[in-house]
């Protein structure tokens, strides 16, 4: 099976993105994690998306705050999905990142998530996997079936 890249432009970034993880987990999807930042490191950067095809990486999630470059430069290196994550910083509540993030120049496309929506994005990532893998679809058609379960038995 394809695995699931999963990159952030800080340590600092770790508290939100470990949803990300957890959920790869939980589905038992094999993922690679990194420290990257595209304006610290965009050398390495451009080195991890190259190679990201030919260690057999089917999605890309990329989660980054303030000037949120991460997912897009990513993306400008590979043509494999890459799925941004928008991290709420100390300024402006995330809107910062989320724009960053969304803004896409035209012919690079990112698929970016909620400000903090590393859960989504690994589903999402996981999504694109299942497409071409019946049992992994079938575990997030349990999935969603438990969630809703879950809404209907709530009583408060
Ligand atoms: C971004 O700047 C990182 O993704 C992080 O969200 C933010 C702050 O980074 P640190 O100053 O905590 O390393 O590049």
């Amino acid at each position: 099976m394809l695995k699931v890249s999963v990159i952030m432009g800080s340590t600092s970034d770790l508290d939100v993105m470990s949803a990300a993880f957890d959920t790869l987990e939980q589905f038992g999807v094999e993922y690679e994690k990194r420290v990257i930042s595209a304006h610290r490191a965009p050398d390495l950067l451009a080195e991890f998306a190259k190679g990201a095809e030919g260690r057999g990486v089917g999605a890309i999630i990329a989660g980054a705050g303030g000037a949120a470059h991460l997912a897009g430069v990513t993306a400008a290196f590979t043509t494999l999905p890459v799925i941004g994550v928008p991290i709420n910083g100390k300024a402006f509540g995330g809107m910062d990142a989320l724009l960053a993030t969304v803004q896409m120049p035209s012919g690079i496309p990112v698929a970016t998530v909620a400000v903090n929506g590393a859960k989504n994005a690994a589903l999402l990532a996981i999504e694109m996997l299942a497409l071409g893998e019946p049992a992994l679809a079938a575990k997030l058609k349990d999935f969603r079936r438990e969630q809703t379960e879950k809404i209907k038995n709530t009583t408060i």
